[in-house]
């Protein structure tokens, strides 16, 4: 059961000071010994995380974290961290023990307020003390219902799992899809998937497994093919798929086998719709027609390993991003759950398809790049971009393509005569 990936379980934050009973809480919802719990102020000192299922919403994923009034350079930085976790957190506990409602805790309110992330007070040690009548009447004014327990005696467990369900975010509860809306019942997608050295041995990877799930729950057929066989597989069939989904680093041969009336996308494009903004990324893309030779722009991949290749972000990309501007590009890449410091000092952030990381994750990486006024895109949408089929990439999605072209007709209005023309706004 715990086998579904990270990125899309629901992830439930735990936030409070230190020894409010954080870890002592987790330990009791998950019924395992899972954080360490001690007398002692400051036990947890990074985020511990436990994946689970809990029913009815399905597979969550819980962070116990180190607590807010945490003193000291350490602390500070275990503070840091903490709030770093706000970035993935799409459900809040916030664990308020005998010290009630203070600044601190009202701060953290403030900044989930701020974020849209909705949050479970849980006044816990009721077995030492009953919550006092003030911070009650002030949850129950902010418009928060709390949970009374005791995780020393797994008290009122029941009320938090039933209280997480009734607070899960629409947006996971309706998480849009991957491909089943463009995929009706009974028709088929055929999905090219390269079989080359970089591929993972004896598996597919995660983006093309869960696109062949989401067609079987959604009783479509899934047709799986290598590039080369992707001609073959298409005149064979005797209806017209209703759509072709490419890695996107075979994007130049598959556009070139698939008939222009079939719509055609990458698996890369699919993910920027189900786990960021397509609309953002599809703008962002636009911004590679501003780059010059020796402009710095970022290449962030969110885990350590690409499975689709290595060098897809380190080479592959910028080698073709510098032919379409005419030059070599200064490219950085960052990798992992630390993400850019300061987008500011970039052009252009290129992020890669997020399986990894759930969907808050991804809009909190948009919202850092919205903030620093630095456009992004994703790796498929700017292959798409490079290679000079993107609108045909965007066709399965018309308010993207839409936005897209409006965006690019607006700034091909501003560019000043003679300058250089936006190749794909007249494609
Ligand atoms: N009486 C009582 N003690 C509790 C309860 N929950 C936790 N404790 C105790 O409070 C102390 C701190 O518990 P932890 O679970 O380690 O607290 P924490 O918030 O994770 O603390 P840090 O990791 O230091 O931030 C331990 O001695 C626990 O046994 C409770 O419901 N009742
Ligand atoms: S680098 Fe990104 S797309 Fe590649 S496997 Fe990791 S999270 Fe998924
Ligand atoms: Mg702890």
């Amino acid at each position: 059961m715990n086998a579904a990936p990270r990125g899309v379980r629901l992830h439930i934050g735990i936030f409070g000071r230190r020894n409010v009973g954080k870890s002592s809480l987790l330990n009791a919802l998950t019924r395992q010994q899972v954080s360490i719990v001690s007398p002692e102020p400051g036990t947890t000192t990074d985020p511990v995380e436990k994946p689970m299922e809990l029913l009815p919403l399905g597979p969550v994923l819980f962070i116990d974290t180190a607590g807010l009034d945490d003193v000291g350079a350490l602390g500070a930085l275990r503070v840091e961290r903490t709030m770093k976790v706000l970035d993935r957190t799409e459900l809040a506990i916030l664990v308020l023990a005998e010290e009630g409602l203070g600044s601190l805790e009202i701060a953290l309110l403030d900044a989930f307020e701020q974020r849209k992330i909705p949050v479970l007070p849980v006044l816990n040690k009721s077995d030492v003390a009953k919550p006092a009548d003030a911070t009650l009447d002030r949850l129950l004014h902010r418009g928060l219902k709390p949970v009374i327990a005791s995780a020393a005696r797994g008290e009122g467990m029941a009320e938090i799992r039933e209280a997480l369900v009734d607070l899960a975010p629409d947006e996971y509860l309706n998480a849009p899809t991957i491909l089943s809306d463009l995929v009706p019942p009974g028709e088929c997608a055929v999905l090219v998937v390269p079989v080359d050295k970089e591929a993972p041995k004896g598996r597919l990877i995660l983006p093309q497994s869960q696109a062949i799930r989401d067609l079987l729950d959604h009783d479509a057929y899934a047709l799986v093919v290598k590039e080369r066989e992707l001609r073959e597989a298409l005149d064979r069939l005797k209806r017209k798929p209703a759509l072709v989904v490419t890695d996107s680093q075979a994007f130049l041969k598959v556009a070139a086998d698939t008939p222009p009336d079939v719509p055609l996308t990458s698996f890369s494009i699919l993910f920027a719709r189900q786990k960021g903004d397509l609309l953002q990324f599809a703008r962002g893309a636009l911004a590679i027609d501003s780059l010059k030779p020796g402009d710095r722009i970022a290449m962030a991949e969110a885990c350590s390993h690409h499975p689709i290749g290595e060098d897809i972000g380190r080479v592959k990309i910028p080698r073709w991003l510098g032919q379409y501007v005419g030059g070599a590009l200064n490219v950085d890449q960052v990798q992992g759950r630390d993400f850019l410091a300061d987008p500011k000092d970039y052009k252009l952030v290129i992020h890669c398809g997020s399986c990894m990381l759930n969907r808050r994750e991804v809009l909190s990486r948009i919202f850092a790049c919205n903030k620093a006024g630095v456009p992004i895109t994703n790796y498929g949408m700017a292959i798409a971009y490079s290679l000079g089929i993107f609108e045909r990439a965007l066709q399965p999605f018309p308010a993207a393509l839409e936005a897209y072209r409006q965006s690019a007709a607006s700034r091909k209005r501003m560019q000043p005569l003679g300058s250089k023309a936006t190749p794909h706004a007249e494609s």
